[in-house]
């Protein structure tokens, strides 16, 4: 199974600034970390990281050729992004939405996430963490969904 992780606008900065928010780690530990988790799990995963809307847009549109699965953190994009939204419903992989933060417990504007609609499943609030949580969501499903197909076979 390959995933794609996708970090959006900011990220870049991970551990550089407030690493009260966001943890003390970078986004290459956050990358190395997904890599070695999605080793465990018998996942390869591809990183990438924009600041800009439309290659995010262009990569989740790119995906369905070589990947099964997308992981996403989409940042601020999460609450203004119908463009990012509609792209992952178009491809129709599974996708789990990321953030670091909870972001319910943040200001009233990061409550909503557009992302969201258009998400299998969305983890917030367990730090960099959140992102080997999706990827063991993501082997999960494919190992259910393995299982099942094997037994209906005929
Ligand atoms: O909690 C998350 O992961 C967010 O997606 C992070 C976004 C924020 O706009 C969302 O509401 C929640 C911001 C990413 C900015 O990342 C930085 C990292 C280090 C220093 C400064 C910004």
């Amino acid at each position: 199974m390959r995933v794609l992780v996708l970090n959006g606008p900011n990220l870049n900065m991970l551990g550089t600034r407030q690493p009260e928010v966001y943890g003390p780690q970078t986004l290459a530990d956050v990358e190395d970390r997904c890599t070695a988790r999605g080793r465990d799990l018998g996942l390869e995963v591809t990183c990438r990281q924009s600041n800009d809307e439309a290659k995010l847009i262009t990569w989740i549109q790119q995906a369905s050729a070589t990947f099964d699965a997308i992981v996403i953190n989409p940042a601020a994009f999460s609450h203004t992004s119908i463009a990012i939204m509609d792209a992952l419903l178009a491809v129709g992989l599974p996708a789990v939405e990321v953030h670091i933060s909870n972001i319910h417990r943040r200001e009233p504007f990061r409550h909503r996430s557009y992302v969201s609609q258009a998400a299998w499943g969305v983890i917030s609030g367990f730090g960099v963490h959140g992102y080997e949580l999706a990827l063991d969501a993501l082997a999960r499903r494919h190992a259910q969904a393995q299982t099942t197909e094997s037994q209906s076979a005929p």
